[in-house]
């Protein structure tokens, strides 16, 4: 058997995205991604999936240059390739952004991003080479399906007229009736039993609303709320109270580790989080302050499922709860979820998914939730195929833009629908 890498594949793709609503905007109808094969010298390959933004790409294309010849079971060579990368890549070298829905954006986090979807691509290749699922590869599965919740959006019922985009058939969820329907939807069509709502859109009052509808409607369901840190300590404290009886958590209420604290202090509800702890060095102070009791694991941005393991392993150590975030991604992502996610003992609560939102997606069959869970696949790697064709299709549509929508820019999207639209200061309430 032959391991060494003798072609690596990048393809930036365009995916419809739903007009769903957050509090910096809404979602541009077309998002993108980046997927990432590694081919071996036996012709096997591997598939990965990460963010596809520019600067995701520009550092992708270099660190690929440098795989070839390399071994695909060398992951842990993966992390001195990045640095490699980073330090001729000069352009990422400084902190990067510091806003956003995922945290503060780091040239660290940047690189972890475009690690993970080498490492993905990496693991499937090396478990179809041995005929291994990737949770083997990692140690083994503690579970044979891994439980998600439905990810609930405000959302309007089509972008703004005159754009170019996709329909979708949930209907507009604009109001507490709405946010049920499309529950109720996502239950029907999913079996999901725990909710989260994307919050952060309208006044507090109203989302609260909206919580003791789904409350009403699925009693004794697991709920979430999530407004991505648009409001302040003291708002947070009120709506912990206000809801404390129906939360499973309260997701990143208030922005940054010092605000949360003081809620966490104040409030006896659960705080998770996907944006105050995302890397490795915010652990310490976030745990020490006790400022979340759930850390939301990304495998793009914590840099792949060997260090989203570790993640959960200092989690459990702490006592602090694990589980996963979502963005918008695809089927190669979701595969890789469930099968970290297989592995991970103690996942309490059901993890996030984007991917009912996404009505394209790559692979010649789409994934299935069934009772609100994914089984874990034992076939070779991730135990999925992909389609050329589709995936060939999706990067056109990504060659041909040029309308900006290559970065995903949620306020910008929403300019389009209001011209004065300015991304909000936090906290917003
Ligand atoms: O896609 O609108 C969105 C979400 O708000 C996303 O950007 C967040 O990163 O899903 C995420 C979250 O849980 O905060
Ligand atoms: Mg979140």
């Amino acid at each position: 058997m032959n391991l060494t890498i003798t072609d690596v594949r990048l393809t930036p793709i365009l995916v419809a995205d739903p007009p769903l609503l957050n509090t910096q905007g809404v979602h541009q109808p077309y998002t993108p991604r980046l997927i990432v094969e590694v081919e071996t010298a036996d012709a096997v390959v591997g598939f990965g999936e990460t963010y596809g933004d520019t600067k995701y790409l520009e550092l992708a294309r270099p660190f690929a240059e440098k795989l070839i010849g390399r071994q695909v079971s060398d992951l842990n060579g993966l992390f001195a390739v990045a640095d490699e990368v980073a330090v001729a890549e000069t352009r990422v070298s400084g902190q990067v952004d510091v806003g956003g829905l995922r945290g503060v954006q780091t040239a660290d986090k940047l690189r972890l991003s475009v690690v993970s979807g080498f490492e993905v691509a990496c693991l499937d290749a090396l478990g179809k080479a041995l005929g291994l699922p990737v949770h083997a590869l990692l140690g083994g599965k503690v579970r044979d399906a891994v439980e998600y919740s439905a990810y609930l959006f405000y959302k309007w019922a089509g972008h703004p007229a005159g754009v170019a985009a996709e329909k979708d058939d949930w209907g507009a969820a604009l109001d507490p009736a709405g946010v049920v329907a499309q529950a109720r939807l996502f239950k029907e069509r999913y079996g999901f039993t725990s909710f989260k709502l994307k919050g952060g859109v309208f006044p507090p009052d109203e989302e609260i609303a909206a919580v003791r509808a789904l409350a009403e409607a699925f009693p004794g369901h697991p709920l979430r709320l999530d407004p991505n840190g648009a409001w302040s300590v003291a708002t947070s404290l009120r709506v912990a109270e206000e809801l404390g009886d129906v939360l499973e958590y309260l997701e990143d209420p208030a922005l940054g580790t010092s605000a949360m604290a003081e809620v966490a202090a104040g409030t006896g509800v659960p705080l998770a989080t996907n944006m105050c702890v995302t890397t490795f060095a915010e652990i310490a102070e976030a745990f020490g302050k006790g400022a979340v009791q759930v850390v939301l694991s990304d495998h793009h941005y914590w840099g792949g499922l060997r260090n989203t393991q570790q993640l959960a392993a200092i989690c459990r150590t702490f006592g602090v709860g694990v589980s996963m975030h979502s963005n918008t991604h695809l089927g190669i992502s979701l595969a890789a979820m469930t099968q970290v996610a297989a592995t991970v003992p103690g996942l309490h609560h059901a993890c996030d998914s984007h991917y009912p939102w996404q009505s394209e997606d790559v692979l010649t069959e789409r994934l299935v939730f069934e009772g609100g869970k994914v089984a874990v696949s034992d076939a070779p790697g991730l135990g999925v195929e992909v389609d050329r064709e589709r995936l060939r299709a999706l990067h056109q549509r990504w060659a041909d833009d040029d309308g900006g929508l290559r970065e995903r820019d949620d306020a910008a999207a929403m300019r389009v629908a209001e011209p004065g639209w300015v991304t909000p200061g936090v906290p917003r309430w």
